[in-house]
């Protein structure tokens, strides 16, 4: 430990200790001192080309390694900035500490220029927003730490006054408290869990990012396969459940959403495994009872459960595995049927001789070695996606499905491949791509072998759908028709265009061997995919 203790080197140290490698940030004269504070022994601050790109960068990072996002702003312009990855963290339940410089305590209270309540700004957004200062700095940062990580985990954020940052702070050398959701004891609510489960004859399985961040992939494999239950995932649970399992049942609300639907509206139990309603895109109609399996208790009530185990989802699962005792009640056969319509449902509408949205999904991942990160923007190329890319594991398919914002895609593959070693795909509508695109020159300046793949149908597309589906003439949802290739060359990328499937077939064939630039792909496609499945 350092003979003097600042309130900067603390809140690196807490970091550090809490397994950060890298903070994603923008300066500003309120945060040198932090920055000084972490320039020899860490954390390592990534700049992003603007502050808003450094908070999805920060939630792509912790959505990949499980752990904890970091960003860093100054006061007022950068912190405003900051806002939208900050709401995607709470929002899509991963844990980020955003911390913002402040104006001088001195002047704080009265000062004008450039000073917005960060506190008043942020709470609505995070689980907690507090104050950083050098007589409870210490209390504070674990309790910040403790807050963003607890069940469900979200972001914290923290204001600092630029002079608080030297302060000397008194007192121990603060250790991190435990971080994460707890292993042991469940807590049950309601009806019997086991005799609901045994009475079903037609059980489905929703799993969602509780089962993800509580490890429960393994146990939901076997609870599926010997109970016979076809599992269907949320979008941000993607993988828990390999795709290729036979009871593997499809993604809820992407495409082919209808067939999810109707099979789960058949079922006579639905049991969650984590599911979380944030996730829910179209209402939830069913009448059809509830197991709720979660961390958290039914707090939403989005669906109503009669019945609840509330605890570490893996270790409900295996409770509930440990006395199952029947007969499996879907066959696989059954489950195989099923996920051929929903192949059907996501390719409905393809056009032979056009470059299709499903198609170059299924290209890109067919071009993808084992174990490749994607992530997606949001629009209609996020709802293709969600469906038609397989997973195989956790946390190698990043969406933001809780807030949902665009913008997201990009800088959340820059912090993915910051990260953890691995080839990393981002597939961005051109409109989400716009809104980012420059911060192609980070990936390119950390020498990210990304491969970008820009869905380029000169169209804000999901809302123009909106539009059509209305009977309205279609009013600022063309997306200026900019050249891609041209645009990523100028950033220190390779740029392609491809119209056809074979071109993106050749463009990918050395897109993941030896390659020190970002490569991006713009991918000229034809929307009719996306119409007729509205
Ligand atoms: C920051 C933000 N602004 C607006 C929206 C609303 N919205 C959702 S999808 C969409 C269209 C996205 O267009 P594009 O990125 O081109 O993807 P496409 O739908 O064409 O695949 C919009 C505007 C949003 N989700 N986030
Ligand atoms: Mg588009």
């Amino acid at each position: 430990m350092h003979s003097e203790r600042t309130v900067a080197s603390a809140l690196a140290s807490y970091l550090r200790q809490a397994g950060v490698t890298r903070v994603f940030g923008y300066p500003g004269e309120s945060v040198v001192e932090f920055m000084e504070a972490a320039r020899d022994s860490g954390p390592a601050m990534i700049a992003a080309i603007r502050e808003a790109s450094a908070a999805f960068m920060a939630e792509g990072a912790a959505m990949r390694t499980g752990g904890l996002g970091v960003c860093l702003s100054t006061l007022g312009p950068g912190s405003t900035a900051l806002l939208n990855g900050v709401a995607g963290a709470t929002l899509d339940r991963v844990p980020m500490l955003a911390v913002s410089g402040q104006v001088a305590s001195s002047r704080e209270q009265y000062w004008k220029h450039q000073v917005v309540d960060q506190g008043r700004l942020f709470g609505p957004v995070t689980k907690l927003a507090a104050r950083l200062e050098a007589g409870s700095a210490d209390t504070v940062l674990r309790k910040a730490l403790r807050t963003a990580t607890a069940e469900r985990p979200g972001a914290v954020h923290l204001t600092v006054t630029t002079d608080t940052f030297g302060m000397t702070v008194e007192g121990g050398d603060g250790t991190v408290p435990p971080l994460g959701p707890a292993t042991g004891s469940l807590d049950f609510f309601g009806e019997d869990p086991l005799r609901q489960l045994r009475g079903a004859r037609r059980p489905v399985l929703l799993a969602g990012g509780g089962a993800v961040r509580c490890g429960a992939g393994p146990a939901l494999a076997e609870l599926a396969t010997r109970a016979g239950l076809p599992v269907v995932v949320g979008a941000m649970a993607k993988g828990v459940l390999s795709e290729d399992h036979p009871y593997f049942a499809g993604v809820l609300d992407m495409a082919g959403h209808r067939v999810i639907w109707d099979l789960l509206a058949t079922a006579d139990l639905i049991v969650t495994a984590g599911f979380d309603a944030v996730e829910l895109i179209t209402p939830w109609r069913l009448s059809v009872p509830v197991l709720h399996v979660d961390t958290t208790p039914n707090t939403d009530q989005v669906y109503p459960a009669a019945t609840e185990v509330v605890g570490n989802v893996a270790a409900a699962l295996s409770w509930l595995l440990a006395s199952w005792d029947g007969a499996p009640r879907w066959q696989e056969a059954e489950v195989a049927a099923h996920r051929a319509a929903l192949r059907d449902g996501w390719q409905a509408g393809y056009t032979p001789g056009r470059l299709n949205p499903s198609e170059v999904v299924t290209t890109v991942r067919a071009a993808s070695p084992a174990g490749t990160v994607v992530t997606t923007d949001v629009g209609s190329h996020k709802i293709t996606a969600g469906q038609a890319w397989s997973a195989y594991a956790p946390r190698e398919t990043l969406i933001t499905n809780g807030l949902s914002a665009m913008g997201f895609g990009l800088p959340a593959a820059i912090g993915a491949a910051a990260s953890a070693p691995g080839p990393v795909v981002c597939l961005a509508g051109d409109g989400g791509f716009g809104m980012t695109a420059t911060e192609l020159a980070v990936a390119a300046r950390l020498g990210l072998s990304l491969v970008v793949v820009v869905f380029s149908d000169g169209s804000l597309n999901r809302i123009e759908l909106h539009q059509a589906a209305l009977g309205y003439p279609l009013t600022a949802t063309a997306v200026d028709r900019v050249d891609i290739p041209v645009l990523a060359e100028s950033l220190g990328c390779d740029g392609i265009r491809v119209e056809n499937v074979s071109g993106l077939e050749k463009a990918l064939s050395t897109a993941f061997s030896g390659r020190v630039r970002p490569l991006v792909i713009e991918a000229r496609i034809d929307t009719s995919q996306y119409a007729a499945q509205y």
